[in-house]
């Protein structure tokens, strides 16, 4: 046990804990041997059980040591670059089939990308959440991080959501024309465009490994986009992906604080497969079947938020859901998000595309039973983990 943990857990009280020390114990072993996950689920039966606040406080306290331990501290190996094999589908699509991922250097124009992070941005600055300026296009948090999911979080989302210059770009000519050369000529995108709004300092909040199968469902061929609007090193928290992942079905799914609120719990077969990344530059692109397990690396940057978009492709004739037809959060009408737009052209494009409609599975969506306490426990246990990384940074003059 380190020093840190014992001080603050000597603040919880003694003695309503002495009842429970042979349990703490046993606790304290798993930890020891280096297994968190054991121990915290062994604690956090009795003390969500026994009603007790200072066993409760325990279990936070161990939560909020455990946070960094438990995250995958992975060291990415290089992403391969697969721009040598574009003029050649046959050969993109088997590396796709064998690696699970594809990477592009240089396909989006930088003016696409300025244009839509020049408009959220303005968003971002105006909401308080970047600050305005010079600095604007940096991206500079200036603000407690925001979840998805929170209502300040949606007074920016619902407005970003109707840009036209971000699900334009989900139909961007060259990015379509790599699209199509590794899932074939008819491949379209999903209107269902998203949009990455990371904040700074909040390794807590990282996308968790996952993969999307359980979100989409549909086609298991349904492939994702996903572009950063900016120059995004490793260390900004950019994408990373478990090579090969994609050949071991669909995995079982736990809470998690970071976007979707969802982590796959990964087995034997998949942590054999290796992470790689990348530091990507503003235009490239990586792409990942549905049944590919991917995170997003920490954003230790301690000023910039990352930005980024992702969109999803299927071919004509395959199978999607309901849901991937709908505006992301769907909190705001398609014909509220083309209020404003220039072009008719892209709205409602899919109308004349071929499909089939898919049920959509409920059960492989569906978090374990105790996943309320869980999120409560976790969002307790960060917002004290946030707030002492700052005070210690403040403590030392760095901020
Ligand atoms: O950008 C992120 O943090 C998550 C991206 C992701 O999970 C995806 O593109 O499917
Ligand atoms: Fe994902």
């Amino acid at each position: 046990m380190n020093a840190e943990f014992r001080s603050n857990v000597d603040s919880v009280d003694q003695e309503a804990l002495a009842a429970y020390r042979p349990l703490l114990d046993e606790v304290h072993e798993l930890i020891d041997a280096g297994d968190y996950e054991a121990g915290i689920s062994k604690l956090q039966k009795v003390a969500r059980a026994s009603g007790s606040e200072a066993l409760m406080n325990y279990l936070i306290e161990l939560r909020v040591q455990a946070f960094p331990r438990m995250s995958e501290k992975i060291t990415p190996e290089p992403m391969f670059e697969a721009n040598g094999l574009l003029g050649n589908p046959e050969a993109v699509r088997a590396r796709l089939d064998k690696d699970g991922y594809l990477f592009f250097r240089s396909i989006i124009p930088l003016a696409r990308l300025q244009e839509l992070r020049e408009q959220i941005t303005q968003i971002l600055a105006e909401q308080g959440w970047i600050q305005g300026g010079d600095k604007r296009m940096q991206a500079l948090a200036i603000r407690r991080p925001l979840r998805e999911g929170q209502p300040q979080f949606f007074k920016a989302h619902d407005r970003i959501i109707k840009l036209e210059a971000l699900h334009s770009l989900a139909h961007e000519p060259n990015l379509m024309n790599v699209i199509r050369q590794a899932l074939g000529s008819t491949a379209f995108p999903h209107p269902l465009s998203i949009v990455r709004l990371i904040f700074p300092d909040s390794p807590e909040l990282a996308t968790p490994p996952h993969q999307d199968f359980p979100n989409n469902q549909g086609t298991p061929n349904l492939t994702a986009a996903w572009i950063p609007l900016a120059d995004c090193a490793i260390e900004d928290g950019s994408l990373a992906i478990m090579e090969g992942s994609h050949k071991f079905g669909v995995l079982p799914l736990k809470f998690h604080l970071g976007a979707g609120n969802r982590r796959a719990v990964l087995n034997e077969n998949v942590l054999s497969c290796r992470w790689v990344g990348a530091d990507f530059k503003a235009g490239d692109i990586v792409l990942f079947p549905s049944l590919t397990v991917h995170k997003a690396m920490e954003n230790h940057n301690l000023e910039r938020m990352r930005l980024s978009v992702d969109f999803r492709y299927q071919l004509e004739g395959e199978a999607l859901t309901e849901g991937c037809l709908q505006p992301h959060f769907n909190r705001i009408s398609w014909d509220d998000i083309y209020r404003e737009w220039k072009s008719d052209t892209l709205k409602y494009y899919w109308r004349d595309k071929m499909y089939i409609e898919a049920p959509w599975d409920p059960t492989l969506h569906e978090l374990p039973e105790d996943h309320v306490d869980e999120a409560y426990e976790q969002q307790l246990a960060y917002n004290i983990a946030l707030t002492r990384r700052k005070e210690g940074r403040s403590a030392r003059g760095e901020d």
